[in-house]
Order: C-alpha cells, then structure tokens, then sequence
C-alpha cells in the first residue's frame, strides 16, 4: 500500500492519565475487601477490629445485604464487607457482579474507598470444608486485580486442636488450588485463626477473643506491597475500561457503516463513509482525553484523506472475491468492506490513542502515514482471515447478518 509523505505539526505530548491521578489521591489507607461464605463471621470481625457494633450481625438468613466500607481513625485500613457467598448458581452469579462492578467502579470514579488492595478471606473455623469452587470466588471477584495480597481467616477458631487442622486444610487447598491455576495464582500471605468474640462453650467455659491483633499486624506489615500493586491494577482497570469504550464506539460505527455499504454505490466509495469514521474517531479520541482538535484532526485527515482506506478497500474486494466457493453479493461485499476499513481504522486509533494516553507514544513524533499504512496491513489480514474461516463455519453463508455479527465480534474482542 502506498501513502502520501507524512506532515508534521507540533502536538502537545504529555497528558497526566486518569490511573494516575488517582493514585496521587491516595489518602494513605488502604482497603481490604472481606470475603466469604454467609454467617462465617466477616461481619462480626469487622466489629471486632473497629472495636463498635456498626455491621449487622445475626444467624439464619444472610444477613449483610449490600457491600459496606468500615472504618475508623485509629486504623491504617478500610474494612469492605461484603454479602455473603451462598449456594446457588444464580445467588452466587450476582454475588461475585457486584463485587467486580464495585472493584471497576473505584477506577472509573476516581474513589480510593472502593479500590481493592487486600482480601481476608474467611474461612468458619468450625466447618471443616474448603470447597475449590470457593476458592474461584477469590479469583473472580478480582480478576482485575491482579495478584492482590490474601489472608485467609479462619473464623470461629474456638477449638486449638482444630486450629492446626485448619491451617494444614487451607495449606493443602490452596496449594492445589494455585498447582491448578499456575498462570494466575491467588497471593496467599498467611492463614491466621481468629475468635472475633467471646463464646460461651458451657456456663464454666468460655474462649475469648484472640487472633485480632496478629491480623492487624499482619495487614499493616503488607501495607507496602499492596500499594505496589495497587499501581499496576488501577492501570490496567482504567486502560481496560477505556479500551472497551473504545470499542463499542468503534462497533457501532462499523455497523453503520456496514449498512451504508450494503446500499449500491461503487465499490469501494471511500468518500461516503467519512462522515461515519470521522465521528467514530473523534468519539475515540475523546475516550483517551486527546481532545485537542489539531491532534485528532491529524490523525483522521491522514487515515480519510492519503486514500488508505480507498487502497485498503481495493485490496479487501480482491481478497473477498479470492473466498473459495464463497458467492457472495455486490451489496454484501460493499458492507463488509466498508465495514473491514471502519474498524480497522478504529482499531488503529484505539491503539495509537491509548499507548499517547499511556505516554508510551509521543504524539508529536509519530509518522501517522507510516503507522496507519503499517497498521492496515497488520489488522486487515486478520479481518479478512476471520471473515473467512467464519464464513467457512457458517457453509459458506456469507449475507448481512453474518458480517455484521462477525464484525461485531472482532471489534468487541480487540484487547
Ligand atoms: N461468639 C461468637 N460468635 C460469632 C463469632 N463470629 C461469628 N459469630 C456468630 O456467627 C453468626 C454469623 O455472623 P455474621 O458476622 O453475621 O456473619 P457474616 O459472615 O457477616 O454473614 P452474612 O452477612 O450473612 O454474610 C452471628 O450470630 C455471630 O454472632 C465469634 O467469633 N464468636
Ligand atoms: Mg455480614
């Protein structure tokens, strides 16, 4: 593919991305998130430790209904509680959606209560069983929190024989679970068995409360590594979450121009479908916070105007028509082209504009004419090779609906 020479315009380069301001929020606490199964005790702890009756307790039906934040001034830690994991696919379904909205809604509104820097994970002391499935609990809730520091609690340790017991279960059942799971492993810092409050075994014997000062000790000592963490999570939560705007932005637009395509015009009109693109890349460009006009105007001029994606349209209709045993209509075929060049083009932004958002690209120095054409010939190979190997799945079906869904799909999984 040939491209006009590149113009060079002096661009504002570095921007402060939202992942760190946050962490320059930082007011010094750090916030650990308390798992577990309903009625083993995450509530009670809580109470404990802020030594004051502020979460509700109880037996019976689950009691905490809602996440709450916990905390006081003496302590260098917020307490999130949180509802109760219980049997039931769907139960369980919303249980671990709320916490991960939660975890992405720190990110997206800029509040340190709701980042996640550590997990208690609360085991009832009592109940002798580590279910694996449990243990996926931990894992997905976290997902984007990548190897976030966990201490296991046993609850409820009333009796010291089974204390050891205790310990030795989890060793044995996290050791199998992270065997498992070697390529994302839970962070396992230590078990420690608690008595959140005292317990009446008969009217001459009583355990008290022990363990609550080990687990504060504990977390305060794990404070550092958690902040460390915590840097590299808020990043890739934010980029994530800018990437997925991105690209329901660019989804849409490669719909719309699918079905611009779709209508006869010649092939491939490159013309009748700026209007589409340049709104789509504005719309990106905005997602990155790269509002400055000169910026997004560059970028878009040099992708609409140098005739790439006329080149790229040429080169895409020779490679449809090249689908063995594939009869595919005018119209068709121009929806899909128009539709492989949109996205295509959005991608490229969507990549370029988060690394400059990232500052892992200088703007300023970027030859946009070399990189697009360079990006046109990475991503549209891959475009055309999906359409084909899904259109070879589909025997050989290649109408509308299925370019449209095919599409959809290549932009909505574009990490
Ligand atoms: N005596 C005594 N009772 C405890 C202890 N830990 C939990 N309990 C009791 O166990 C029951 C359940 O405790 P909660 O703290 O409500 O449990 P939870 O995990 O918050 O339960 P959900 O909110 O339903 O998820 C309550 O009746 C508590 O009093 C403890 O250390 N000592
Ligand atoms: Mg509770």
């Amino acid at each position: 593919m040939a491209f006009s020479k590149p113009k060079t315009k002096k661009l504002p380069s570095k921007r402060i991305p939202k992942y760190e301001q946050i962490i320059a929020n930082d007011d010094g606490k750090i916030n650990v998130l308390i798992l577990g199964t309903s009625g083993c005790g995450k509530s009670t702890l809580i109470n404990s430790i802020l030594e004051a009756n502020e979460a509700p307790t109880g037996v019976g039906e689950a009691v905490t209904q809602e996440i709450a934040i916990y905390q006081n001034d003496k302590l260098p830690f917020r307490m999130i509680d949180s509802v109760g994991y219980e049997y039931g696919l769907l139960r369980q379904a919303r249980i671990k959606k709320d916490i991960a909205k939660f975890c992405k809604e720190g990110v997206k509104s800029a509040d340190v209560e709701k980042l996640i820097h550590m997990i208690w994970f609360c085991i009832d002391g009592t109940s002798k069983r580590i279910n694996q499935d449990v243990l996926d609990y931990i894992k997905s809730v976290t997902n984007d929190w990548k190897k976030v520091p966990v201490i296991v609690v046993f609850t409820k340790s009333y009796s010291r024989i089974e204390i050891d017991e205790n310990i030795e279960m989890a060793r044995r059942a996290f050791a199998k679970y992270n065997h498992n799971h070697r390529r994302s492993p839970i962070n396992i810092k230590g078990i420690l068995p608690v008595v959140a409050k005292e317990y009446k075994i008969d009217d001459e014997m009583t355990v008290f409360p022990m363990g609550l000062d080990t687990l504060i000790q504990k977390t305060i000592e794990l404070v550092p590594e958690a902040k460390q963490i915590e840097r590299s999570a808020i990043r890739e939560i934010d980029l994530k979450l800018k990437n997925s705007m991105a690209n329901s932005v660019i989804a849409a637009a490669t719909a719309g121009a699918a079905a611009v395509g779709a209508i006869p015009i010649p092939v491939p009109d490159a013309t009748i479908l700026v209007p589409i693109q340049t709104g789509m890349l504005k719309r990106v460009s905005k997602v990155y916070g790269i509002q400055n006009k000169e910026v997004s105007n560059e970028i878009i001029n040099t992708i609409l105007s140098v005739g790439a994606t006329t080149m790229a349209g040429r080169s895409l209709l020779a490679a449809f028509k090249a689908i063995p045993g594939v009869q595919i209509a005018a119209s068709v075929l121009n929806a899909a082209i128009a539709g492989a060049i949109t996205l295509a083009a959005g991608e490229i932004c969507n990549v370029l504009f988060q690394k400059a958002y990232d500052n892992k690209l200088e703007m300023a120095s970027v030859d946009w004419n070399k990189e697009i054409g360079r990006m046109f010939n990475d991503y549209l190979p891959d475009i055309i090779n999906t359409l084909k190997k899904r259109s070879a799945d589909n025997d050989g079906k290649f109408d509308m609906k299925f370019i449209g869904e095919v599409l959809a799909s290549i932009a909505k999984n574009f990490a």
